[in-house]
């Protein structure tokens, strides 16, 4: 089988986070082969003033796969992400390459006529999910009702945020997560992402008044790069600590792990290049005895988490989502995978049109 041609569409999805509304990119691919199988992939970005440079990046590594066959999954790998390359390693190229992976992957399991996550691995056909739409901020009451929504569209975990001031009392910080399980109870589980704007010290403090909560983890409580900080955390806390969407390859995480600064290792798919870097930071963390959560684009998250044996949650985020038919099914607080071939995903036209840009 050869690839013939790659389509690539720009769009700008509109993102509504609370009262914040913005718009930012997601760059679709179409990968046509000579065996008519044709697969679909996308990448999302949430820097949209990058969008212009973002779509050159797709199509720039669309032009190195055309001609080869799209199952040599690690060779194509290598094209685009040698180490040594000089747009690389991570960044921008790490992006883009998710949206070609994706498609190819796509292609894969249309060949073999297998969903994606049983080609992965199958070791199940659904998977825990949370909603992660709550916005930064709010008044206790105003999170009291959004948490109450969200539960009552059928989810069985949510995730909140703090305000973004640094320096809140802490005594104000816990009365927001109070409120929030008031509102939920205790067999919702509820997670709390800090995007890594605390220090260590206050992590901790902050941390601690909070463990009566019973939080299913805190995330990215400090620096993306402060292994060590991260490391104090999480030894000096109960709360499980979760942290991982920042970095780019195995590589980078590989330290998170052996400083047992995570108690889960949350992967962002864009940012690692797709499914093929994705099998092997899940194996990697496997050997750590570390499950693994996923970050953003559940639409085809969904099935690698599903596939692993320590996949552990799908974050829900719907924002990528919107551009395709066939997603799977929320149901108990899991989602549902299909047995169409690939990620079983079409593309809504009409949606794409409406937000195409390029
Ligand atoms: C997040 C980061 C970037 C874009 C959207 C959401 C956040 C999360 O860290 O984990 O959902
Ligand atoms: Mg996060």
């Amino acid at each position: 089988m050869k690839i013939t041609r790659v389509e690539v569409v720009t769009t700008l999805v509109p993102i509504v986070f609370g009262r914040h509304e913005s718009r930012m990119p997601v760059v679709l691919v179409k990968i046509f082969t000579d065996a008519g199988i044709e697969g679909i992939g996308h990448t999302f970005s949430a820097n949209p003033e990058f969008q212009r440079s973002l779509s050159s990046m797709v199509r720039e590594l669309a032009d190195l796969i055309v001609g080869e066959d799209p199952r040599r999954i690690e060779h194509l790998a290598s094209k685009m992400l040698y180490p040594g390359n000089w747009v690389g390693p991570g960044g921008l190229l790490n992006i883009a390459a998710s949206a070609i992976d994706i498609a190819l992957w796509d292609i894969i399991g249309k060949d073999c006529g297998q969903p994606l996550w049983r080609l992965l691995g199958g070791f199940s056909d659904r998977v825990r999910t949370y909603q992660s739409g709550m916005p930064l901020g709010g008044t206790p009451d105003v999170l009291q009702r959004q948490a109450s929504e969200l539960v009552a569209q059928g989810h069985r975990a949510i995730k909140m945020r703090p305000n973004h001031e640094r320096h809140a009392r802490v005594a104000e910080v816990a009365e927001r997560v109070r409120a929030v399980r008031e509102a939920i109870g205790y067999d919702i589980d509820l997670m709390y992402d800090v995007n890594q704007a605390w220090t260590p010290s206050r992590a901790i403090r902050v941390g601690r008044a909070l463990e009566e909560f019973e939080l299913f983890w805190l995330e990215d409580p400090t620096l993306m790069h402060d292994v060590e900080g991260q490391a104090a955390v999480a030894e000096a806390l109960d709360v499980p600590v979760c942290s991982g969407e920042y970095h780019y390859n195995m590589v980078s995480l590989l330290p998170l792990l052996k400083s047992r600064a995570v108690d889960y290792l949350m992967v962002d798919l864009c940012r690692m290049a797709g499914v093929t870097q994705f099998r092997k930071v899940a194996a990697m963390a496997e050997a750590f005895g570390i499950p693994v959560a996923s970050h953003l684009v559940p639409e085809v998250f969904a099935h690698c988490i599903a596939a692993v044996p320590n996949g552990l949650i799908v974050e829900w985020m719907n924002w990528t989502a919107i551009l395709f038919d066939g997603l799977p099914v929320l149901e108990d607080g899991a989602l549902l995978l299909s047995e169409r071939p690939g990620h079983g995903l079409t593309l809504l036209e009409g949606e794409v049109q409406k937000h195409r840009v390029d």
